[in-house]
């Protein structure tokens, strides 16, 4: 039988396609799409949708009911950046969406949970390159300390009441059908739409900042393809490492030259750079790749192919 999805913060970035995705596979009705603000029209149209706020444990608990959900995606967060502005909030907002859901499943309510966890959870002491899946975890940021956290929390759930939740370590996620709002990754979207519209792009992070990224594509298949997952294959209830390719700044730029060979990058870091030091230059994912068969397919120069194309149209159909 299809389950009955609700999706949590399905208007930022990684909900907005997770949304269209699972709709596209269950069909329309089986997803519900909630955020507390409304989404882009194409998510807008594609489906049900409930204005919900996710620390409102009472609300989202009636949605649930209404809905007669199964599974929930629960992707309302704060990321790093913001975070480091409002610590206390982003505390707030990223532990107790996570502690009401979790708080449902125990009480059978829902079935089966992805939480969103993020490489923020390693810091300095990590070893950087190829950062294994279990090893030093000293993040030096409010978003890691709250994912860190949440990782726990979501393996106690399991262990103690055998709450099926699984998760995923992403990386920076490259995408273009929404925007990403207030990560360190950022950058890496950015740059494709400055690209276009400006030819040029001023970088928040230094030349040399290697970071593990995803295309959007690659990191719905690894969600959908972990939820799908049976039970018992699921050995981590942590959240598992997710890589991918492993880039900086001019690896992006150079992609893109062979596109636009005028395009050029100035460095202009900020307060972001540091956030993105204390992060994991590359990932070992060998234990998604074991567990349940994961691999990316985009590498850089497919991205890039990718991100033109499609910003191209969206760009020029706003101006229209
Ligand atoms: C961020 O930059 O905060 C996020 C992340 C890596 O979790 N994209």
């Amino acid at each position: 039988m299809n389950p009955k999805i609700l999706v949590i913060g399905a208007c930022g970035q990684i909900g907005t396609e997770l949304t269209l995705a699972l709709r596209k596979l269950y069909g329309r009705d089986q997803v519900i799409a909630s955020d507390i603000k409304e989404g882009s029209g194409t998510l807008m149209s594609s489906g049900p949708f409930e204005t919900l706020n996710a620390m409102d444990k009472l609300a989202v608990e009636a949605c649930v009911e209404k809905h007669r959900v199964s599974d929930v995606y629960l992707l309302a967060a704060m990321l790093s950046a913001t975070s480091e502005k409002f610590p206390q909030k982003a505390w707030e907002l990223n532990m107790s969406t996570l502690s009401h859901i979790l708080e449902l499943a125990r009480d059978k309510k829902i079935q089966k949970v992805f939480w969103p966890s993020s490489i923020a959870v390693f810091g300095d002491t990590t070893p950087k390159e190829n950062t294994p899946q279990t090893t030093i975890k000293e993040p030096t940021t409010v978003y890691g300390i709250t994912k860190l956290s949440g990782e726990r929390w979501c393996e106690y759930f399991y262990k103690k009441y055998d709450v099926d939740v699984r998760s995923l370590r992403y990386p920076g996620l490259i995408s273009w059908k929404a925007n990403p709002g207030g990560g360190t990754t950022d950058y890496a979207v950015e740059i494709y739409y400055k690209a276009i519209s400006d030819g040029k792009y001023t970088s928040f992070l230094q030349k040399g900042t290697l970071l593990p990224m995803l295309y959007m594509d690659d990191a719905i298949r690894a969600t959908i393809k972990l939820m799908q997952a049976p039970k018992e294959q699921i050995r981590i209830r942590s959240s598992y490492n997710l890589g991918g390719i492993s880039i900086a700044p001019e690896n992006i730029e150079a992609s893109i030259q062979k596109h636009l060979p005028d395009f050029k990058v100035v460095y202009q870091p900020d307060f972001r750079q540091a956030i993105a030091d204390s992060w994991p230059e590359g990932m070992n994912d060998s234990k998604a790749t074991e567990d349940w068969g994961w691999q990316h397919r985009f590498e850089l120069d497919d991205i890039t192919q990718e991100m033109l194309t499609n910003l191209k149209v969206k760009l020029s159909e706003k101006v229209e």
